[in-house]
């Protein structure tokens, strides 16, 4: 058995299906006008099996020439993000517990054979604002470690309808996602998982004083 890193808080079926439906279609609004893309690696240039794209002020991205960052445009249209569904501004406001409000949403894409290895999440200037996440669709196993990357890591499966937040330490824990589990939920017309993550991404005045 391996601990979950300290700051981790698992809120299983927190979505009921009416409230999966709902965000599933608050999604597909975004989609619509930001479509999902192929992410590449930083210098290699290898695609990601995740497709992705995001809404808020700000969004992931990743290309060959310019490697991980956040931007205010969709790298394919130019256009700025679609606007966060008021849906998601509302779980961040009850379940965040931090004074400021998301500035990004990046929106994953799972087919049958995506996974996404393991990684910590620093491309962001506020590392004590949470990540708050939300998983809809197939059930997939995640697996999650300490800072380091050899720490040994805890494995879990997300579902349809789980939300997930990191905070604390955990905030900066190595994670990834092992495999989906193909035909495990109905929500996704043509199957596949979606994973969300609220961010705050620029550093907060509060976090400027605290630092000096
Ligand atoms: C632990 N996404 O987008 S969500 C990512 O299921 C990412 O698509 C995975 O890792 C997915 O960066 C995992 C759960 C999650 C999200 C952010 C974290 C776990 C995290 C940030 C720090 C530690
Ligand atoms: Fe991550």
């Amino acid at each position: 058995m391996v601990d979950l890193p300290e700051g981790f808080r698992y809120l299983p079926d927190y979505l009921d299906r009416p409230a999966q439906a709902a965000l599933v279609e608050d999604i597909r609004a975004v989609v619509g006008r930001a479509p999902l893309y192929v992410p590449t690696m930083p210098r290699t240039g290898k695609p990601m099996t995740v497709r992705m794209t995001n809404c808020g002020p700000l969004g992931w991205v990743t290309d060959k020439a310019r490697g991980y960052r956040y931007q205010e445009t969709h790298p394919g249209t130019g256009r700025p993000w679609p606007e966060m569904p008021a849906s998601l501004l509302n779980l961040w406001e009850k379940l965040a517990d931090y004074p400021l409000p998301p500035e990004a949403c990046l929106i994953n894409f799972y087919d049958d054979t995506a996974r996404m290895g393991m990684h910590q999440d620093s491309d962001e200037a506020d590392f004590n604002a949470p990540v708050l996440s939300v998983s809809l669709g197939d059930t997939c196993l995640f697996r999650i470690g300490g800072t380091q990357r050899t720490d040994k890591a805890a494995s879990l499966k997300l579902k349809s309808g789980d939300i997930v937040l990191l905070a604390g330490k955990s905030r900066l824990a190595f994670h990834g996602v092992t495999r989906t589990y193909p035909g495990t939920s109905t929500l996704l017309k043509n199957g596949g998982r979606i994973n969300l993550t609220l961010r705050r991404v620029t550093a907060s005045a509060a976090a400027q004083l605290s630092r000096g």
